[in-house]
Parts: C-alpha cells; sequence; structure tokens
C-alpha cells in the first residue's frame, strides 16, 4: 500500500504515527506540490492528503486520516490502538469526531493565518475583510478553543494518561497531532498539553517524535521567518 502524505500536516501525522507505531509495511510518498496533478485527481478528486492507496480498497484509495487509521486497524488488527468492544471503540470514534467537527476547525482558524495555510471559502480569514478583522477573528477562534480542549481533558481523558485509557489509541493520535499546531501561537495551548504530548513521546518513542518532527520543524521555519 502507499500513503501518500504532506509532512508538514497534522492531518497526516496522525496516520504517520500509527503506520509508525503499528510497523505496518507502507510506502510513504511525499505529495508536496502534486495533490492538484492530474494523476493525484485521478486517484482522489478531493486533491487531499492524507491518501491511502491500495487494491482492497473499494475504489483504491481512500482519504480522511481518521478513516484510514480506523481501516488499518481494523484490517491488521490492531485492537491495542483502536479497541474491539463496542462502548470503547464508541468512545474512540467519538473523540475524533469531536476533534474533526469541533476542534479542528477552531484550531486552523486559530494557527492557519500564522502559517501561512489558507482558510476555507466563507470564512473571514479567507475573505477580502482588513488585516485588523482578520486578526479579530483568528483570536476570536483562538479563544473559543478553550471550551473543546477542556472537554477533551476533562471528559476524554480523565483521570487517565490518554483517551484510550493507560496507552494511546489513534483518537490520541489523532488529538496530540492537532495540538502540536497550537504551538504556533502564544496562548493556545492547554496547561495540560506537555504532559499530555511528554506521555505520547514516552509511551510511542519514535513513532511519535519521527512525524512530530516534520511539523516541529515547519513551525520552527515559520517562526524564524517571521523574525
Ligand atoms: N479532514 C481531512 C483534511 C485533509 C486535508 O485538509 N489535507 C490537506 C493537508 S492538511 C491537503 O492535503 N491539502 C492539499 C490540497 O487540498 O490540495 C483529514 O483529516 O484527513
Amino acid at each position: 500500500m502507499k500513503l501518500h502524505i504532506i509532512k508538514p500536516s497534522v492531518n497526516n501525522m496522525c496516520v504517520r504515527v500509527l503506520v509508525r507505531a503499528a510497523e505496518l509495511d507502507i510506502e510513504e510518498v511525499d505529495a508536496y506540490g502534486n495533490t492538484r496533478t492530474d494523476e493525484f485527481l485521478s486517484i482522489c478528486p478531493a486533491h487531499t492528503t492524507p491518501l491511502l492507496e491500495g487494491d482492497d480498497l473499494p475504489n483504491g484509495a481512500i482519504w480522511e486520516g481518521c478513516a484510514i487509521m480506523q481501516y488499518l486497524c481494523a484490517a491488521n488488527g490492531l485492537a491495542q490502538f483502536y479497541p474491539d468492544g463496542a462502548g470503547d471503540r464508541a468512545n474512540t470514534d467519538s473523540a475524533m469526531q469531536y476533534v474533526i467537527g469541533t476542534l479542528y476547525p477552531l484550531v486552523a482558524r486559530a494557527t492557519y493565518p500564522v502559517l501561512g495555510f489558507g482558510l476555507y471559502a466563507g470564512e473571514v480569514g479567507a475573505s477580502d475583510a482588513s488585516d485588523a478583522e482578520k486578526a479579530i477573528a483568528r483570536q476570536s477562534a483562538q479563544d473559543a478553543l478553550a471550551e473543546p480542549l477542556a472537554v477533551f481533558k476533562s471528559f476524554y481523558i480523565g483521570d487517565n494518561d490518554f483517551i484510550g485509557g493507560s496507552s494511546p489509541s489513534i483518537a490520541d493520535m489523532r488529538l496530540a497531532s492537532t495540538l502540536e499546531f497550537l504551538n504556533a501561537v502564544d496562548g493556545a495551548a492547554p496547561d495540560w498539553m506537555p504532559g499530555y504530548i511528554a506521555a505520547m513521546e514516552t509511551a510511542l518513542g519514535t513513532a511519535y517524535t519521527e512525524p512530530a518532527a516534520d511539523v516541529r520543524g515547519y513551525l520552527d521555519y515559520v517562526k524564524s521567518q517571521a523574525g
């Protein structure tokens, strides 16, 4: 199988962490700058990474990082990362969908303007509003992060180290990767984040730190350009 990726992307990072943690034999293909080519679009009309390409997939490929992780766990019997029990699995799915549906849009609005990534059509940051209005919108998104972040800590993680309990699940890979982008802006990271990321690094070792280094390297580059 091939995993098409963009290295600075946290949407990609979570899948790259799982592939390494589970020691899956999957080839990584760097798709940076190629997602709108005819060749890529013929596989993925959504022009998006991460993209998993494989003969076993009904349409030859799937995208959406959480779906890719769910598929890889199901196909490879990785219950240690994606629990088999209906309740635990639903909790994992709930946490991932809460990242994608609620947390990530706020993370994007709060950090993409700083990271140099385009915002989505219809948002203030993608409009012809003034720089001052865009700055207010960005800060508003950052302020709104506090609530879902508190929910992750109090509800999904609770008294455990991870959403997965005593060891990381794919929901933790998705959450921790997303949190990496909060280091792009001052004051966005919750106080529990450094300990949580450190616990991910301890539990997963280079499976976590190697893909994280690509994201962190991009953040360092952006900061160096900002002076
Ligand atoms: N919801 C998707 C988001 C994927 C996504 O936005 N991918 C971006 C990188 S972060 C991409 O590949 N963009 C390239 C393009 O649109 O041409 C996921 O979680 O996988």
